[in-house]
């Protein structure tokens, strides 16, 4: 074959391929990548699915959605700076490193600042959650709806925890935010920040002792494997959202906007409705697969434990969401 004919024959290849593509792409659905860090039969995945099912319907086939379980796209912080830059297009994520990037979040992060489930949706589904969804905006991050990951618990491979003395000295993976830290750091504890995909083997490895994560999380992740006491400290609840990347969703039409807001809400509902059922089912689970569990915390003690971490957080944030989230009629 001589070097023109080889050339010839090459861009002859390229022209049919690049109109393939233009065909193709005619009808092609757009993939839309949603990424969280749970397992695939976790409370996220269960969202996502809900996502997947309202979108590819409403949209009529238009947006096809892939999920990336297990933190196949990285951490939550990881994930979070791929939807400012438009390399991933939906996340799950806890608000863990939210506040890293849109700072108004922290106040939902103070432990103790919800006395159960219905007082924290309340909040979440009015006028505050809509104004920390829009200051989302603010920060390239498109706020599409408040989900759930649950109340926070205890564990550790050392030793039954039933008071905030127990807690000294246990080196604990906290998420990558600076009020549960101050919590933490408070209560006497090391606290380790660490992305929730590098944890199980912390554990596993004895990096850290202790972690502290949701009923939810803690069944998602077989966490019974490598920790051996769980305590029902409930010290914060940690909501989740999901969130759209603004390189994608400012550049559709107002339908097709709509869609993905509805998408996302149909998501949070469901995730809640999982996360309800494992609040029922979850302790139950976790002690069938070897946990000690203790139920009976007093939680007054914990809470005045942990008080420097208000203190930390206004003294930089103010008070002013701090109030207002104390004074909405939740
Ligand atoms: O959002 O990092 C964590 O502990 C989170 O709770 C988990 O990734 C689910």
């Amino acid at each position: 074959m001589t070097a023109t004919f080889a050339r010839r024959s090459l861009s002859t290849a390229i022209a049919g391929a690049t109109l393939a593509l233009g065909a193709a792409s005619a009808q092609a659905a757009q993939t839309i990548n949603l990424g969280h860090t749970l397992s695939d039969s976790s409370h996220y995945s269960v969202g996502a699915d809900a996502f997947k099912e309202t979108l590819e319907r409403l949209s009529d086939g238009e947006f096809e959605v892939v999920e990336h379980p297990s933190g196949a796209l990285g951490g939550e912080r990881a994930m979070i700076e791929g939807l400012q830059i438009g390399t991933v297009d939906v996340v799950i994520t806890s608000t863990g490193p939210l506040g890293n990037f849109v700072p108004e979040t922290y106040v939902l992060d103070l432990p103790f600042l919800f006395k159960d489930y219905d007082q924290a949706r309340c909040v979440l589904d009015g006028p505050i959650g809509q104004d920390l969804l829009n200051k989302m905006g603010e920060h390239d991050l498109v706020g599409l709806a408040w989900s759930e990951n649950g109340f926070r618990h205890l564990t550790n491979s050392k030793r039954a925890v039933e008071t905030p003395a127990d807690v000294e000295g246990l080196k604990v993976r906290t998420m990558e935010n600076k009020v549960h830290m101050a919590a933490f750091e408070a209560m006497g504890a090391h606290p380790t920040p660490m992305a929730f995909p590098e944890l199980f083997t912390a554990l596993q490895q004895g990096t850290v002792d202790g972690q502290e994560n949701p009923i939810t999380v803690i069944v998602a992740t077989k966490f019974w494997e490598v920790q051996d006491n769980l305590s029902l400290t409930g010290h914060v609840y940690s909501p989740a959202v999901v969130l759209g990347s603004p390189i994608l969703l400012d550049g559709l039409s107002e339908e097709e906007r709509g869609w993905f807001d509805q998408a996302a809400q149909a998501s949070a509902a469901a995730t809640r409705e999982e996360v309800s059922r494992l609040e029922r089912e979850g302790v139950e689970l976790l002690r069938e697969n070897g946990m000690t569990v203790e139920t009976d915390i007093d939680k007054a003690p914990f809470q005045e434990a942990v008080e420097p971490a208000y203190q930390i957080y206004t003294d930089q944030y103010g008070s002013e969401m701090l109030d207002r989230v104390r004074a909405s009629d939740c």
